[in-house]
């Protein structure tokens, strides 16, 4: 819990460990109250750390220390102390054998973080300073040692893992049994892990580019084991991918995976021994829906991916975090465009970042990808670091080019392996690889906020020529020096009048990266009878928000015609703002709601539009969410967005009813499930049809949707007509579906936490009361991260009407739960607490509402150091 003074750390102080640890030899006896951990490890002093021998300073949370020797013998009282944050020993030579034994208490570990029980099986999570809450030890990434782990169980827990290749087992006199693990790569104490637990495999192999066969285990439950074939089939297609596209081959002879239920994230990159967070490893075609099939895709792609960007070279201290999340987030978000459609990931991943990270990047947290301080650095596993770093790599891959940004890779990958890396040797080594000058580009490090460039065109009939002007600015936190000129690529293409694209330049190019470094800028083009029409931003090169005037025509002549598939769905989703933001206005200023005729054309053309893939025109119907409404106002009038989205959805739904049911009827074709593009695309678009039939709220649309809960071969289809009952729903036919669907999948975890999500973004009235029960029933636990996230998670972020009800009401509710959760889990209690702390943006009636409840948090007193940063840093 919170210390007397929570202090901020600067990136601005870093300086490198006065002792490195050589080789670090644990052991463990567990118990659940009380598990023994000694360790042993090889100090030496740094010899990059100036004279002298100062004290060793080791990290340590919540241990009971039993006893310290150094060479064997026990140090007496005087010759160390124990601190706030760990210990401090006075030291006498340059190299030692420090051997520490101390107690720890796995059980009663609810902040899941350290060595705790899920389900009574024992797991880990070292990332970022959790190593701490095990052993004292210098708990930063830039000590790097060579583990090696002995554990020692009762035989209830068969499966004994940790880090690297099993090199002993055995039986102990004492009737349990134990077994030692050896990780031959010196790693950061935050990639530990230890796992020992009753639990099945599933095994397969893998065969290198280079010949060596590595093992591969995936362990669960036993009632899960059905469950691992996609992921391991997920791992089998990332293992060949990191060989073809970056030259990454894996380096231990086993690799594993292990299926979590308590876990605070999705997974953890753990050398050789990745903990999984179940619902993002466990799947078949009965529970899971396409989007957990692709999310376990990614996830597992994403944490193998670290076994390079992240293991083999890791980060010199938690500011470069994004060195391996922003890299391993656009490596991962390669993978998947390549495994599946690539227009629709970049679609998704850019939906996710418009409306939640940059709305974070304009919120009272706001930080550069690379952060200059934190109060606790759990606070900053952001959208920022991770989306928007991956954003910054992805720029870098624009700017060079798809061969010099391998060889940049290449030389960062060689000249670091084995040790902890910065940004700043990221971008030399593209730099250095590469012959280029990436000075400027470097601001992209250390500047926060979103930039925003205007853009304005002009077209000279009588010289043919063309011109488009550029003006950058990007807003500054409070604080902060004036913002920098960004360099910043704009990919684009000129429309002619028949939508084609035009030649821009001497070598017949029809798509050009424009690079933006100057406050303003002038880009010309010549050879035009006819003023082009400008596609801007194409595949979304650069994480900023671009200003053009265009008109609706325009817009609706880019959806139609736009070789870029990318701008074709963002201009659906311009005109659809354009139209919500009218509608808001008309809605405030007592006008009768109405939609443009040629806006409801457009969609009905896209609908109608068979060439099309059908994941796309899911994407293009889909209105954007009241959330990423809210991120483009300036002043958020939630009441208003709520009605104007509902007005559009339900007009939109009437207008086009023939076609959506045609549409629908047509794509309702019983075969097999099986998770590929093209059949996770119809079903994206026969879903998304179904959700807007259910808007009419028609008793034949309804009824339609009732067939599908009854009939439904599989969790897409079935969870898709749940929730579609359960926002547009008679009353007892919801009920009755709700119960029913629980009695049918109560004994399966994964399917119940859908069910408890959908429950909490319900749109209708009654659902905070309906959550206040929710929170009460047998399938909710308050120490499980995942039901949290389903049901208040789900609440607070998904549910965007009934949270923002003008009582504050929501906001109360969610402060209490935040209060109440701090005490067990504070990383969730602070993520979970994120959406009243962006009260600015809002209008009078809610932000003085949000406020209050903030207060409340910061009244209850002893918050920890996560949630009193994150309400502090708002409320100030
Ligand atoms: N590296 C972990 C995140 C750890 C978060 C700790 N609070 C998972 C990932 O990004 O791969
Ligand atoms: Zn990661």
């Amino acid at each position: 819990m919170q210390d007397a003074q929570p202090k901020t750390i600067y990136l601005k102080d870093y300086q490198v460990p006065d002792y490195l640890v050589d080789s670090t030899d644990l052991h463990f006896e567990l118990e659940p109250k009380a598990t023994l951990v000694k360790s042993q490890l090889k100090i030496r002093r740094n010899p990059k750390a100036g004279q002298g021998l100062p004290p060793l300073l080791l990290d340590g949370i919540d241990l009971e220390l039993l006893s310290i020797a150094i060479d064997g013998s026990i140090l007496p009282e005087v010759s160390y102390q124990e601190t706030l944050q760990g210990l401090s020993i006075l030291v006498d030579k340059p190299e030692f054998i420090l051997e520490i034994h101390n107690r720890i208490n796995p059980e009663d570990n609810t902040s899941l973080e350290g060595l705790y029980l899920s389900n009574g099986m024992y797991c880990t999570q070292c990332e970022a300073e959790g190593f701490r809450k095990i052993t004292f030890y210098p708990d930063r990434p830039d000590v790097m040692s060579k583990f090696t782990t002995t554990i020692v169980a009762p035989k209830d827990h068969p499966v004994l893992l940790s880090n690297g290749n099993q090199i002993d087992f055995g039986d102990c006199e004492d009737g349990r049994h134990f077994a030692t693990w050896e990780d031959p790569f010196a790693k950061p104490s935050y990639l530990f892990a230890l796992v020992a637990g009753d639990l099945e495999n599933v095994e397969d192999t893998f065969t290198t580019s280079s010949g060596r066969e590595v093992k591969l285990q995936i362990f669960t439950e036993a009632k899960n084991i059905g469950k691992c074939e996609h992921a391991m089939r997920s791992l089998k297609k990332a293992m060949s991918w990191d060989e073809e596209v970056y030259g990454r081959e894996y380096d231990l002879d086993i690799f594993m995976i292990v299926a979590v239920d308590h876990f605070n994230m999705g997974a953890m990159e753990n050398k050789g021994l990745n903990i999984f967070n179940s619902a993002c490893v466990l799947a078949s075609p009965e529970t899971a829906t396409d989007s957990a099939f692709q999310r376990i895709e990614s996830i597992v792609g994403h944490e193998y991916f670290h076994n390079w960007s992240g293991n083999r070279v890791t980060c010199r201290d938690w500011f470069q975090l994004s060195l391996k999340e922003g890299f391993t987030v656009f490596r991962d978000a390669e993978f998947s465009a390549d495994m599946n459609s690539r227009a629709v990931k970049r679609i998704e991943d850019v939906s996710l970042l418009r409306t939640n990270q940059f709305a974070e990047d304009a919120g009272p947290m706001s930080h550069p990808i690379r952060p200059d301080s934190y109060i606790e650095i759990s606070n900053f596993y952001t959208l920022t670091v991770y989306e928007k770093g991956a954003e910054v790599v992805r720029m870098l891959h624009t700017l060079l080019g798809k061969e010099k940004f391998r060889k940049g890779s290449d030389l960062y990958f060689e000249r670091h392996d084995g040790s902890a890396a910065t940004c700043e040797d990221f971008i030399l080594s593209m730099e250095d690889a590469n012959q280029v000058n990436l000075t400027q580009f470097r601001h992209w490090y250390s500047q926060a906020g979103t930039p925003i460039l205007e853009v304005t065109d002009s077209f000279d009939q009588a010289t043919g020529r063309y011109s488009l002007k550029v003006s950058q600015s990007c807003p500054t936190r409070a604080n902060q020096d004036k913002s920098l000129p960004l360099h910043i690529p704009i990919k684009i293409g000129l429309l002619d009048v028949d939508g084609n694209n035009s030649i821009l330049n001497n070598e017949g190019d029809i798509e050009e990266v424009l690079e933006v470094t100057q406050p303003e800028q002038l880009f010309e083009f010549s050879g035009f009878r006819e003023k082009p029409l400008p596609s801007l931003l194409r595949d979304f090169s650069a994480p900023v928000k671009v200003r053009y005037p265009y008109t609706g025509k325009q817009l609706i002549f880019l959806m139609r015609n736009d070789s870029d598939t990318f701008n074709r769905w963002d201009a659906s989703q311009r005109l659809a703002f354009m139209a919500l933001t009218q509608l808001q206005q008309d809605y405030r200023s007592g006008e009768a709601l109405q939609l443009q005729p040629e806006l409801i054309e457009a969609y009905r053309d896209v609908l109608k539009d068979s060439t099309l893939d059908p994941a796309l025109v899911a994407e293009i119907l889909r209105l954007p969410s009241e959330q990423s409404v809210a991120e483009m106002n300036d002043l958020i009038d939630a009441e208003a967005i709520v009605v104007a989205r509902d007005f559009a959805l339900k007009t939109l739904a009437t207008a086009l009813a023939p076609e959506l049911l045609q549409r629908y009827t047509a794509l309702d074709h019983q075969k097999p499930y099986s998770p590929n593009a093209k059949d996770i695309a119809e079903r994206s678009l026969k879903n998304t049809c179904l959700s807007y039939l259910a808007a009419t709220e028609k008793d034949d649309a309804l009824n339609i949707v009732q067939k599908q809960f009854e009939t439904a071969g599989n969790m897409t289809d079935s969870a898709a007509a749940l929730s579609a009952l359960i926002n547009y729903g008679s009353a007892p036919k919801v009920d009755s579906a709700i119960q029913e669907f629980y009695q049918r999948w109560k004994d399966d975890t994964q399917v119940v936490e859908l069910w408890l999500g959908l429950q909490s973004s319900s749109a209708r009235n009654g659902t905070l009361a309906n959550i206040k029960n929710l929170i009460k029933h047998p399938s909710f636990e308050i120490k499980n991260p995942n039901k949290v996230r389903a049901v208040l998670g789900g609440f607070a972020n998904r549910n965007f009407k009934q949270f923002h009800k003008e009582d504050g009401s929501g906001f109360f509710f969610i402060a209490e739960q935040v209060v109440m959760l701090d005490k067990i889990n504070p990383q969730i209690a602070a993520r979970l607490v994120v959406p009243i702390t962006r009260w600015q943006k809002y209008s009078d009636d809610l932000s003085g509402k949000m406020r209050e409840a903030l207060q409340g948090i910061l009244d209850s007193g002893g918050l920890s150091k996560d949630v009193f940063e994150v309400v502090s840093k708002s409320i100030n």
